[in-house]
């Protein structure tokens, strides 16, 4: 492969001479190359290779013990001023950053080959896909980036001599966490990964472009980059509508961007479509409406959880050239997980590749363990995840999980409001991130980890989308809560394809369908227009879902709300100054209904 562009050469001699690999490989996005690839990974152990009778093409991989999640607080937003920064994100200095990392980088990659993967983020050659150059000397990385971006020789060409690509160097160096670093520099469409192996730190293309430094050059260029969803609801009639919603991570948007709508629905006709599981570009089309868009091409979803019941359609998805990680491995090939199936394997190893006891009460698989899976596998796929242009949105929907506070489903009063909501949104944290699991804190529009600049500028970005928008021309907003738990730590609420029941209700609200409760945080059901024929869900022993816990979860409690508005208060003088007025007002006008 010949690199004609100039910038691309330049930055690959740069990196070459800081890390002195062996050899540079360029990879060209043929399979000759990435299965000659996989056999080396094989031989040196990086990888295993599963059975390939029942699961073609998939192989294994664990990641280092102390290297199984992104990790927030070494990850650095390197805008030349700290205010672009914002308060709610780690700063460093550029010239700080880059020589921090060069120190550490330096001769890193000494007896080690150098992959340069050429990348697209959405289709090659569409005008909304951008590209970069991602740099490293994981075999995983580059195996992983195949199937999560396009990659190869076509993207050069369509770079030709263009200067606006995305530079990404990572180099796994010795894994060591104190001197892990995950650095954007959104002025120089730079990234910086040293010493992880891990999804989240080293696919440069999903976190740390696709929303890091995309949402930076969205607020620059008038569009967004957010940590969405997508999908199409098609209805009997054939015509499908298109959501998009934004939960922080494993808090269930693989889950609901591949769902089966509940027997009910099937019954009649109803079809889920998935756009993307994790990440909407979102633009202003010519019609004035907003058009979503995935960039990516692969799903990098959590494994536990995910079983024939939950979510057959991610399962079905990786049966077939996928790259599990940190799950366990059977004897026979095959890869296991907690909620896979009731039968946990014995005499085998748990993620870590100790010998495993499934009695001891310790996890087999990591609960962060992750399946990487060509979109186009999912059974499900959208016949438009491909489109250029993207699908338009009739809702977006925030979502968090919370025990109590948030009800099952409210609407907000216009777009404004909305935003509100979004900023507002919290959530108990998950194994997604390193640190403690559990803890509720602000997420705003779940893009706290990954916000690229400062978050009230952010914020202001959302509210000028929809000025310059007619309002019936713009998505509705929404906030969902599928995790209510009762007393005794059960989720009440079904979830999972019993969701259908409650997009259903979105949607009959965007069309004008159906009325609406107010209430000091916004529009809630009558509960007589959440459909639940059909539905058969225990909740615990001798307690079956009904009206009453219906009721239940979507009952707004003044006392729960008027705390969480001393919080969100915290929450917003720790943005500071930069927290638009118009949220301020919405905050002391929910807080004065509240009072009533
Ligand atoms: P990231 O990939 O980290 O961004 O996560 P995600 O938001 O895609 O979350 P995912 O769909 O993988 O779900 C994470 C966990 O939430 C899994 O253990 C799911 O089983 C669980 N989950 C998803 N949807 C629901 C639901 O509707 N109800 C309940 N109770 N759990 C759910
Ligand atoms: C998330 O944590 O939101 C993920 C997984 O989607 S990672 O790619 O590691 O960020
Ligand atoms: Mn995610």
């Amino acid at each position: 492969m010949i690199c004609k562009n100039e910038g691309v050469c330049r930055f690959v001699a740069e990196s070459e001479a800081l890390a002195q690999p062996d050899q540079v490989v360029w990879i060209d996005g043929s399979e000759e190359q990435l299965e000659e690839l996989r056999r080396q990974a094989v031989a040196t152990g990086e990888m295993i290779k599963l059975n390939q009778e029942k699961l073609p093409n998939c192989y294994y991989h664990r990641t280092k013990v102390n290297d199984v999640a992104r990790v927030e607080g070494r990850t650095f937003i390197c805008s030349r001023e700290k205010r672009n920064a914002g308060a709610t994100n780690n700063w460093m200095d550029p010239k700080e950053a880059y020589k921090l990392t060069d120190d550490i980088i330096r001769g890193g990659m000494k007896g080690r080959t150098m992959y340069v993967i050429p990348f697209s983020m959405g289709v090659v050659g569409s005008p909304f896909s951008k590209i970069g150059i991602e740099i490293t000397d994981s075999i995983y990385v580059v195996l992983n980036m195949a199937i999560m971006t396009r990659v190869g020789e076509k993207v050069l060409d369509a770079l030709g001599d263009s200067d606006d690509f995305v530079r990404g160097l990572h180099a796994k160096c010795d894994i060591d966490e104190e001197k892990r670093y995950i650095l954007q520099f959104p002025e120089d469409n730079t990234i910086r990964s040293c010493n992880s192996g891990y999804g989240g730190n080293v696919l440069l293309g999903k976190k740390c472009f696709a929303l890091r430094i995309a949402s930076y050059q969205g607020w620059k260029q008038g569009w967004m980059a957010e940590h969405m969803l997508i999908l199409g609801i098609e209805n009997p009639q054939g015509e499908t509508k298109y959501i998009a919603a934004a939960f922080p991570s494993a808090c269930g948007k693989t889950n609901l961007s591949m769902m089966i709508p509940a027997e009910e629905y099937r019954k009649k006709g109803y079809k889920v479509w998935t756009v993307g599981d994790d990440i909407a570009w979102i633009r202003k089309g010519k019609d004035g409406r907003f058009y979503a868009q995935n960039p990516e091409a692969g799903f990098f979803g959590v494994a536990p959880g995910t079983n024939a019941k939950s979510n057959p359609n991610a399962l079905a998805s990786t049966r077939e050239g996928t790259i599990f990680t940190n799950v366990v491995l059977k004897d026979d090939g095959t890869v296991w997980w907690e909620k896979l199936d009731n039968n946990p394997p014995k005499g085998v190893c748990n993620w870590k590749g100790e010998p495993w006891d499934p009695a001891s009460g310790e996890k087999g698989a990591h609960p962060n363990s992750r399946f990487t899976a060509p979109a186009r596998n999912c059974p499900c796929i959208s016949p438009e995840w491909e489109n250029p242009e993207g699908v338009p949105l009739s809702a977006i929907i925030f979502g968090g999980r919370r025990a109590k506070t948030a009800p099952l489903v409210y609407q907000s009063r216009d777009w404004q409001h909305g935003v509100f909501v979004g900023s507002i949104m919290a959530s108990e944290t998950t194994a997604a991130a390193s640190g403690a699991v559990g803890v509720v804190r602000r997420d705003p529009m779940a893009m706290l980890p990954f916000c690229g600049y400062d978050m009230g500028d952010y914020f202001q970005h959302w509210l000028d989308m929809g000025k310059t928008t007619d309002a019936d021309k713009l998505p509705k907003i929404f906030h969902v809560n599928w995790f209510r738990l009762d007393d005794d730590g059960n989720f009440i609420w079904p979830g999972y394809g019993e969701n259908f029941r409650v997009l259903e209700w979105i949607l009959k609200r965007c069309e004008n369908k159906v009325d609406a409760k107010e209430t000091p945080i916004g529009y809630v059901p009558f509960e007589d227009d959440i459909n639940l024929t059909g539905l058969d869900y225990t909740i615990s022993e001798g307690h079956k879902f009904g009206k009453d816990d219906l009721h239940d979860i979507l009952t707004i409690e003044n006392k729960y709300w008027l705390e969480d508005v001393a919080n969100i208060r915290e929450f917003y003088a720790k943005i500071g100054e930069t927290v638009p007025k118009e949220l301020r007002n919405e905050l002391d006008a929910m807080e004065e209904r509240l009072k009533k």
